[in-house]
């Protein structure tokens, strides 16, 4: 049975992030994916000016009242880039309407990168996000977004004792499973994982490939949204989202693109789907 998985996110019609990457890639994984989108930009805020923006908060309840007069269910409702705070209490609201016992709610608390909130966003902002983390059963923060949850400084030198701490804390805060990305070791690139389901913490990595491009944690958190919801383990699906970012960082850096322009993540679809075992 194919599962139906709500993405809650904008659109940004170039520059490959939010809902041009999550549908694609929940796609591959043999999952039907609904939309609701919360913007539709011209380009992703990501090192572009002068783009355009145009918030959809009063489309939202329309198009989720005639989904229930359709009587749809979800088996997951992943959420990413939000527009306005007003857009953060909807989303709480849709949660609310569309949860079952068995929907599992995936909030990537999209706000902010390297120690900075992207642009358009303001603490305030920042504050009303890190509660819908509480709604959630996985988070997928990076470090920037899990200090501004947490209202922590945004670390110089972290180590591993810092991220267990940090993991922990999440965990505290909203009683959800924690995904944190960026957490570096060496020449590696992975994830911390604190499972709330067994108490456990591990971590996961990748070989850390040089360069920095936007859209790489929206390909990270749909591998894992769509590798879970095919009852894939958080600890080999977080390994699976660490394989597939970093090959898709690879492939970008040898073309030498801009690194606004996101990476060339449609070409790892078909190791995706090995490892994922559907070819
Ligand atoms: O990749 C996160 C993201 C999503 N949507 C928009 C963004 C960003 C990051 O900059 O600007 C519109």
């Amino acid at each position: 049975m194919q599962k139906n998985i709500l993405a809650i996110h904008d659109i940004s019609c170039f520059g490959k992030c939010s809902l041009t990457v999550a549908l694609p890639i929940l796609s591959a994984c043999g999952h039907t994916t609904t939309v609701l989108p919360t913007a539709v930009l011209s380009t992703h805020t990501g090192g572009f000016t002068n783009y355009t923006f145009n918030d959809l908060t009063t489309d939202l309840l329309p198009i989720i009242n005639h989904w229930k007069s359709l009587n749809i269910k979800f088996d997951a409702i992943y959420t990413g880039y939000l527009g306005s705070i007003k857009q953060i209490d909807m989303v709480k609201q849709i949660i609310d309407t569309f949860k079952t016992p068995t929907t599992q709610i995936i909030v990537d608390p999209v706000m902010g990168d390297g120690g900075k909130l992207y642009s358009g966003f303001d603490t305030a902002f920042a504050q009303e996000l890190a509660t819908l983390t509480k709604k959630a059963d996985i988070i997928i923060p990076n470090l920037t977004e899990a200090s501004l949850i947490l209202n922590i400084d945004y670390p110089t030198a972290p180590n591993e004792e810092y991220y267990i701490d940090v993991l922990n804390k999440l965990h505290i805060y909203s009683n959800a499973s924690v995904i944190l990305t960026g957490v570096a070791k060496d020449n590696l690139l992975g994830a911390g994982i604190y499972d709330a389901n067994t108490q456990t913490t591990s971590f996961v990595y990748a070989d850390k490939i040089n360069g920095f491009y936007h859209g790489t944690g929206d390909v990270f958190a749909s591998v894992l949204t769509g590798s879970l919801l095919l009852d894939e383990s958080i600890i080999s699906s977080t390994q699976i989202a660490c394989d597939i970012t970093k090959s898709a960082i690879e492939k970008t850096y040898h073309y030498k693109t801009d690194q606004r322009f996101g990476v060339a993540f449609e070409q790892c679809m078909p190791m995706l789907m090995q490892k994922l075992k559907l070819i």
